[in-house]
């Protein structure tokens, strides 16, 4: 649809929906158990968040319980899931991840 200043302002709700897909939150679980260096390791390798980033996330989650890890498209979101459950029981880590849509 044509509208004056580019083309997304004027764009109904359901044109809008078939060109942006559903984002979703990556969520990290705390547990007593995973090593606070391995989860920054894995939020800067998986999520490519910088070490001071990956700190602040993870430490979030350990004095908060949870916390997001990186918003991503549903196919995206589920393999990061997958990858942190991965490596965490390679680690024999009991480390959690989850995801919840956006809104
Ligand atoms: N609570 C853990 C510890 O004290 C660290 C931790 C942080 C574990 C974040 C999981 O998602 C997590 N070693």
């Amino acid at each position: 649809k044509a509208s004056p200043k580019g083309s997304v302002a004027l764009k109904s709700r359901t044109e809008r929906k078939t060109q942006r897909p559903r984002m979703y939150r990556v969520l990290l679980h705390n547990d007593d158990y995973t090593p606070m260096e391995f989860v920054v390791r894995l939020l800067q390798t998986l999520f490519h968040k910088n070490e001071a980033e990956a700190t602040a996330i993870m430490l979030h989650v350990h004095n908060h319980g949870i916390g997001v890890a990186g918003v991503y498209t549903h196919e995206i979101a589920e393999t990061k899931v997958a990858q942190v459950h991965m490596l965490a029981r390679q680690q024999e880590c009991p480390l959690m991840a989850s995801m919840e849509p956006e809104e």
